[in-house]
């Protein structure tokens, strides 16, 4: 596998999933320095950086992809070739451990939430999510998913996939029929892909109008995610960028005349979030930036390209 190609698979969304994105993001930094045909230690930082600017172009709403490969590039050891090589390696293994551990701990806190019986809604395709139910599953629940195909990508049908591999009963619905998936639903588990530090987390297309149904319907909704999600670039006064992708997406050769809107993602209010559930515990959005400022002070510095 080459650097490049990484890049192209996360573009093409061939690579899915904020968390998979962030691991293939700083799994490419190995193969970036193994690329490389830098000299000498500045050489070799500056393509380590290079590779960052061309990770970061490939989604614009990817905080964990970049506080990920930050992360990285902030622990370089650059007194000599070998160990500034060693160092990127040994990050990247700080990286993926967080994350597997990370994952285990957010299925312990979440899977509590789903009961004998229960109903579970979730939209897109969120590993976090998948944890959580083989969690629950694997605690001897019985209960039922109901997932939405989520146009126009149809990252559902992962979701459908897997759980059903599992064992577990699933309802599979067409975003519009929501409001017939959510009757039923006792809960609502969605991943993240971002959150801001007004507490607005930003998830798949679709995520906000379920949540406003929710609502109607008193059903609880919980985003589920690794602190790492958290978008400190919206501290220093920077928008969330939305990402907005290809028309044809949407519908291919469409006619004259017609603008397509092709939104990847859309905030979600704070106030119908019950709750943030991440590796910190269960917290309202509000308390849960209160406790990344305490956690992760780190990812608090403005850096740019
Ligand atoms: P994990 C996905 O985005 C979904 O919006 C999902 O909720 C989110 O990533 C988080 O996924 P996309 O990459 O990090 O399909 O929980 O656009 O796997």
């Amino acid at each position: 596998m080459e650097f490049k190609s990484v890049v192209r698979d996360i573009k093409s969304m061939k690579v899915q999933g904020a968390e998979r994105i962030a691991r293939a993001a700083v799994e490419s930094l190995k193969l970036a320095v193994k690329e490389s045909k830098a000299k000498n230690v500045s050489g070799l930082v500056s393509d380590l950086h290079h590779a960052k600017k061309m990770l970061f172009l490939t989604r614009p709403t990817e905080p964990c992809m970049r506080n990920s490969v930050n992360y990285v590039l902030d622990n370089l050891q650059t007194d000599d070739m070998v160990e500034l090589k060693k160092s990127v390696f040994f990050a990247v293994g700080e990286v993926i451990e967080r994350f597997d551990k990370n994952q285990k701990i957010i299925a312990q806190i979440a899977s509590k939430k789903i009961k004998n019986g229960s109903v579970v809604f979730t939209h897109c395709h969120s590993s976090t999510i998948l944890e959580i139910i083989k969690e629950a599953k694997k605690q001897g629940k019985k209960f039922e998913v109901h997932n939405t195909e989520t146009r126009p990508r149809f990252q559902g049908r992962i979701t459908a996939k897997e759980v059903a591999q599992l064992g577990i009963p699933v309802r599979h619905f067409v975003d519009a029929a929501a409001r017939y998936a959510l009757k039923s639903a006792d809960i609502v588990l969605i991943g993240a892909d971002s959150i801001t530090t007004e507490g607005k987390v930003i998830n798949k297309i679709g995520s906000e109008l379920f949540a406003e149904i929710a609502k109607k319907f008193d059903i609880p909704v919980y985003a589920c995610t690794d602190s790492w999600k958290f978008d400190p670039d919206t501290v220093f006064g920077f928008e969330e960028e939305i990402e907005i992708r290809r028309e044809d997406e949407i519908w291919k050769r469409a006619p004259k005349g017609i603008k397509i809107d092709n939104y990847a993602f859309e905030k979600v209010s704070p106030e119908l979030i019950t709750g943030i559930i991440s590796e910190l515990g269960i917290y309202k959005p509000y308390i849960f930036i209160q406790e990344i400022k305490i956690h992760n002070k780190w990812m608090f510095k403005r850096r740019f390209f």
